[in-house]
């Protein structure tokens, strides 16, 4: 995409140099807001820093002309720099304290999505208990996001829809949205939280109408549908674990999972492990019970969290990646 000038000047055109077009129901109220913001900004700069200029030069000491100061103040003058920068302040609040409003209050009938942050993920839980990391939601319907962070402070952007908040731990912030064209859109994490921040980046996939119950269903139900490869493929990828372990052979945070099923492993506390069935639950539910050596103890532990049967599939999505592994992919 590219820009030209006519879309910083345009005011709140369809495209601009600020922002991605606008795709949810508040978004429009925002960028006009903006806007105005932005043209009062400009139209007071070029007055002010005009007559300042003028003034400089009319006014400057030159041969014949000794500076002194003005004799008295000008009340009309005065009152009028107060009076009018003051009403505009006034709308510039009220504006945006009104827009403000309508961000905050997410209407009854919203359909709730919980968000966990953690580094350097998302994930979003569906009312009917599926987890994803990437953000599904149905057109023309209001979305509240229940948000909460297992580590540190985070924050989720969709600059599409205007939507910004921050994401806490030990506490739920919340946000809403109501999408108004199908398509996918960026979702970013905006508040500085680690090495791989700028990683932690994930889509909202808008549905046409009457298709995402369809998506629900077919996603929450992959177990069934699925062999126990396939189905832990996705949960490598839904689950997070893409985020520290590569398939490549290459090390990320954690140990990659390329060759790993059968190969021999020392550990800090100076013993040797092989990766097997057990060992790789283990990991998943007790991450810091044993601890390879060369990596950090940060993995988060998955207790409670995954299944059994996500378990398996995750082991069996492991063993098919090893050369000589029991299991065919
Ligand atoms: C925040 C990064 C992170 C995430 C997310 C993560 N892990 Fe780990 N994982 C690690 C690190 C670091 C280690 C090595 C240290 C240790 O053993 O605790 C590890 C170790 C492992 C091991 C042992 C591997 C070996 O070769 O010794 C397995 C198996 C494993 N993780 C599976 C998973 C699975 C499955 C998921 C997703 C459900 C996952 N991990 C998510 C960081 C992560
Ligand atoms: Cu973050």
């Amino acid at each position: 995409m590219t820009f030209s000038i006519m879309d910083f000047v345009i005011f709140g055109s369809e495209r601009s140099m600020f922002f991605p077009p606008p795709t949810s129901s508040t978004a429009a109220e925002v960028d006009s807001l903006f806007y105005f913001i932005l043209w009062v900004c400009i139209v007071f700069f070029i007055v002010i820093v005009g007559v300042m200029g003028y003034c400089l030069i009319r006014y400057r000491e030159r041969p014949g002309v000794k500076a002194e100061p003005s004799a008295s103040h000008n009340n009309i003058l005065e009152v009028t720099w107060t009076v009018i920068p003051g009403i505009f302040v006034g709308v510039i609040f009220y504006w945006g304290f009104v827009a403000f409003l309508d961000l905050r209050q997410s209407p009854d009938e919203s359909y709730e999505i919980q968000v966990e942050a953690k580094m350097w993920n998302w994930s979003f839980t569906y009312p009917n208990g599926h987890v994803d990391n990437v953000l599904h939601v149905p057109v023309d319907k209001p979305v509240r996001l229940v948000m909460t962070s297992v580590d540190v402070i985070h924050s989720l952007y969709v600059p599409a829809f205007r939507v910004k908040m921050d994401v806490l731990p030990g506490r739920y912030s919340h946000t809403w949205f109501e999408a108004n064209t199908v398509g996918d859109y960026t979702l970013f994490c905006t508040e500085y939280c680690g090495t791989k921040h700028s990683e932690m980046l994930s889509k909202v996939v808008v549905h046409p109408s009457g298709e995402f119950e369809k998506w629900l269903e077919d996603a929450a139900n992959f177990l069934e549908r699925m062999t126990p490869v396939e189905a832990g493929e996705i949960l490598y990828q839904r689950r997070g674990c893409a985020q520290c372990h590569s398939i490549d052979g290459s090390a990320k945070v954690g140990p990659t999972f390329l060759d790993a099923f059968g190969s021999e492993q020392s550990l800090m506390d100076g013993s040797t492990i092989t990766v097997d069935e057990n060992y790789i639950r283990e990991s998943i539910l007790e991450p810091q019970a044993k601890v390879r050596v060369g990596y950090r103890p940060v993995m988060p532990t998955y207790q409670g969290q995954l299944k059994d049967e996500e378990i398996n599939a995750l082991i069996a999505y492991i063993k098919s990646l090893s050369e000589g592994s029991q299991v065919n992919p």
